[in-house]
C-alpha cells in the first residue's frame, strides 16, 4: 500500500458539496481508501484570469494500491463528472485534484509531475496538508510540510532568481507584478561573462577566482540584508524583495570551473566550505526561481549573445552553447540540492509565461 497525499480545491457552483462529492466518489473507487481529510479554507485565487472567486481547498491522505497514473486517470475522470471543463490555465474549476505526493515517489514526466512542482510554497495548499500530514517528507526538498509552512512564515519576503547569464533575470525581476508592491534588487555582475570565460583550459586562477567569488557574495549579501532590514522597516513587512541574483550561484560557477579540470579536490572543498559559511551569514529567499529557459521565444535568446569562446576553448572543442549548458547544469544542480528549500524551476516556457508563473508563485506565498 502506498500513501498519497492529495490536494483538492473549487471555486465555482456549490463549493462545500463539490468537495463532499468528490471525496465520495474518491472514497468509491477501488483500490483507494481515504484516510484523512483537513478541514477546509477560504483562500484567495492565485493566477489566471481576473475576477475569479473565492477557492476552498483542503487536502486529503490516502492509502492506495493503485500507481500514481493510476490515480490521474481518476481524477481527471472524477473531474471531468463534476462538471470541470479545461479551457485555460488556471482558471475557475468545480473541482481540482492535485497528486501532491505519493510515497517518497519523484516522477519527472510530460504528463504527472510528483511531488506536484508548485505545492513546496504555495500556502493554501501547505495549511491544509500540515493540519493532516506534518511529518511528510517532501522528497525532492528533503524537508517535512510542517518546516517548509515555517519557512514560508518565518523566512523573509525575499524571492531570489538564478540561472546562467544572460538567461533573462534581469527582464525577470524588472517585469515582474501580483498586485502589491516589490522591490527590485539588480546587481547582475558587470562581468558576469567574465567569470564564464575565465576558465581557460590549464589557465584559471582558481584561487584567484574563489577570492573574487566571496567577494561578490559579501557584498550583495549585505545589500540583500540592508534592503530587507530597510523594507520591513518602513512598509510593516508588506513589501517583497525580488533580486536577479542568487547568493548560491557562486557555488554552481565554483562547480562549473572544476568540471572544466585541473582542480585539485582538497581546493574545491575548502572552497566550497568557504562559500557556503560565507552564504549562510546573509538571509536565505523563501523561494529561489530557477531559470534555464533556453528556448527561442524563451528568457534565454541572448544566453549566447557577446560571449566569446577563448581560442584554448575552441581548439578544444568546446563551444560557446556547450559551456553555457555546463554553467547552466552546475547553478541547476546548485539549486535544486535537497535541503534548500522551494524552488521554482521554469523551463522551456516563454517569457510571459515566466512573469506569469513567478507572480503567481508570490501570490501563493502571501
Ligand atoms: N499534472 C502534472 N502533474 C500533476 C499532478 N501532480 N497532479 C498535469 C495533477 N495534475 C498533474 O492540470 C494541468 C495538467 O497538469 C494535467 O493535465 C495533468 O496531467 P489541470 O488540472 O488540467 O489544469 P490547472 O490545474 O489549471 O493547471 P495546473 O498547472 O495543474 O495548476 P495548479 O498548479 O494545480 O493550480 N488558487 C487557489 N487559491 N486555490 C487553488 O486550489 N489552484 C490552481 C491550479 C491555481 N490557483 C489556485 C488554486
Ligand atoms: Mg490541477
Amino acid at each position: 500500500m502506498a500513501i498519497a497525499l492529495v490536494g483538492i480545491g473549487t471555486n465555482l457552483g456549490d463549493r462545500d458539496r463539490n468537495l463532499r462529492q468528490a471525496i465520495q466518489l474518491l472514497g468509491q473507487q477501488p483500490g483507494i481508501k481515504i484516510i484523512r481529510a483537513s478541514r477546509w479554507i477560504e483562500t484567495r485565487p492565485v493566477g489566471g484570469p481576473p475576477h475569479q472567486l473565492n477557492y476552498l481547498n483542503g487536502a486529503l491522505l490516502m492509502e492506495t494500491d493503485l500507481p500514481p497514473r493510476w490515480l490521474l486517470q481518476i481524477f481527471h475522470k472524477i473531474e471531468k463528472q463534476m462538471g470541470r471543463y479545461r479551457t485555460q490555465r488556471w482558471e475557475s474549476r468545480t473541482i481540482d485534484l492535485d497528486l501532491l505526493l505519493y510515497d517518497a515517489l519523484v516522477i519527472e514526466g510530460e504528463d504527472l509531475q510528483v511531488p506536484h512542482p508548485r505545492m513546496a510554497f504555495r500556502r493554501f495548499v501547505l495549511e491544509p496538508a500540515c493540519e493532516i500530514a506534518p511529518d511528510l517528507i517532501h522528497p525532492k526538498i528533503g524537508w517535512s510540510l510542517q518546516r517548509l509552512l515555517n519557512h514560508l512564515e518565518l523566512s523573509p519576503r525575499y524571492v531570489a532568481i538564478t540561472g546562467p547569464p544572460r538567461v533573462g533575470k534581469k527582464s525577470l525581476v524588472a517585469e515582474v507584478d501580483f498586485g502589491g508592491s516589490i522591490g527590485r534588487l539588480y546587481d547582475s555582475r558587470s562581468n558576469e561573462s567574465e567569470a564564464f570565460q575565465c576558465p581557460e583550459s590549464g589557465c584559471l586562477n582558481f584561487a584567484k577566482a574563489v577570492e573574487k567569488e566571496l567577494a561578490i557574495v559579501q557584498t550583495r549579501g549585505q545589500i540583500v540584508k540592508r534592503m530587507l532590514a530597510r523594507g520591513e522597516h518602513e512598509t510593516g513587512s508588506a513589501c517583497w524583495l525580488v533580486s536577479d541574483f542568487w547568493l548560491g550561484q557562486s557555488l554552481g560557477y565554483l562547480n562549473y570551473w572544476s568540471s572544466l579540470g585541473s582542480v585539485e579536490v582538497a581546493a574545491y572543498e575548502q572552497a566550497r566550505v568557504t562559500l557556503l559559511e560565507a552564504i549562510s551569514r546573509f538571509p536565505q529567499p523563501k523561494l529561489l526561481v530557477l531559470l534555464e529557459d533556453l528556448a527561442a521565444d524563451g528568457l534565454g535568446a541572448d544566453c549566447f549573445k557577446g560571449v566569446e569562446t577563448t581560442d584554448k576553448l575552441r581548439l578544444s572543442g568546446a563551444s560557446n552553447r556547450s559551456l553555457i549548458s555546463l554553467l547552466r547544469e552546475a547553478i541547476a544542480c546548485e539549486a535544486t540540492r535537497p535541503g534548500l528549500g522551494p524552488v521554482l524551476r521554469l523551463t522551456g516556457v516563454s517569457k510571459q509565461e515566466c512573469y506569469r508563473e513567478l507572480a503567481a508563485a508570490i501570490q501563493a506565498m502571501e
